[in-house]
């Protein structure tokens, strides 16, 4: 029995947590859950908070009821230069949201409960693992409201569906069912609608029992490859992180402190 418990009100998400686990759920379902400048804001403070936190091992990301997972950028919101918030700058601030799954040393897994659509496919092709119910629908409809994502939206889809599958997908702007989606690679797995949330805890689960510094360490390295030096700094970062927790390291900074000359000579040279 999963009892989900609010981390943080919000106006656009929900932003609940259960044993390790957190859930972002986009909550605009009149929509389709698309995302306004002020849902992405909201988004963007819960994965703050999901990286943070040491008791969340995992993040799952939806959308509210069962047609859809998000349908892009509110189009309604849409103005020249950009999506208007309440400030009335134009921003496309959803590149920074798909940055924070992309940083954030935690799996993130997209569970798909109907559309994945434009901005919302996208959404899910950033996130680390894509579980699908036997509803759901994907496809980019970039062209046919005029935009399109040259970014992660399309360089890194091709990574999972191929050159040619990315240019039919964004060419013709078709939808594909998710037996289709998960028979060209694009999702990792299709359930009933009914048991969506149960398999995606099942997985979480799973996740939890594995080792958290060995997942933050295949996630920057398989980042590493396409995000060229934004990857391999936070590569870096990591490897920083796990020199300064070794004796080597700590005895550099000890001996500064105590004003001698570091003994570097004790620490083995492994091969
Ligand atoms: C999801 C679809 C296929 C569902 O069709 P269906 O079931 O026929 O429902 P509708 O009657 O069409 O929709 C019901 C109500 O929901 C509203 N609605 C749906 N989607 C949106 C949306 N994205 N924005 C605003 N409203 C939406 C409908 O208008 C309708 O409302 P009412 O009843 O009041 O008329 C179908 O709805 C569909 O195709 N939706 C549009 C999908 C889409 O084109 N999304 C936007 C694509 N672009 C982006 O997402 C850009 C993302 C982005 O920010 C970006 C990122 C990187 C680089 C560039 C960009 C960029 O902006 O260009």
């Amino acid at each position: 029995m999963v009892n989900w418990k609010s981390i943080k009100k919000y106006e656009d998400i929900f932003f609940l947590f259960w044993e390790g686990i957190s859930k972002i759920e986009i909550n605009r379902p009149w929509c389709h859950n698309a995302f306004r400048v002020e849902t992405v804001k909201e988004m963007i403070d819960a994965m703050k908070i999901c990286k943070n936190r040491n008791d969340i091992d995992v993040v799952i990301i939806t959308g509210t009821g069962d047609k859809s997972f998000c349908s892009g950028g509110d189009q309604k919101t849409r103005s020249y230069g950009g999506y208007l918030g309440k400030d009335g700058i134009p921003v496309l601030n959803i590149l920074d949201f798909y940055k924070k799954i992309r940083e954030i040393p935690k799996p993130v897994i997209a569970m798909v409960n109907g559309y994945a659509i434009g901005g919302g496919h996208v959404l899910h092709v950033v996130c680390d693992l894509t579980i699908a119910s036997d509803n759901a629908i994907f496809g980019q409809s970039g062209p046919k409201v005029g935009s399109f994502d040259g970014g992660f939206g399309s360089s890194y889809l091709a990574r999972h569906i191929g050159q040619k599958k990315t240019r039919e997908m964004w060419f013709l702007c078709k939808e594909y069912s998710a037996k289709e989606a998960f028979n060209m690679g694009l999702i990792n797995k299709v359930v009933t609608k009914n048991s969506l949330e149960k398999t995606t805890i099942k997985w979480c689960k799973t996740i939890q029992k594995r080792s958290p510094m060995a997942l933050r360490m295949i996630k920057r390295c398989l980042n590493a490859e396409l995000d060229g030096q934004h990857g391999l700094m936070q590569l870096a970062g990591d490897a920083t992180l796990m020199f300064y927790l070794m004796e080597e390291s700590q005895e550099g900074k000890k001996a500064f402190l105590e004003k001698r000359i570091p003994n570097f000579k004790k620490f083995q040279k492994f091969l």
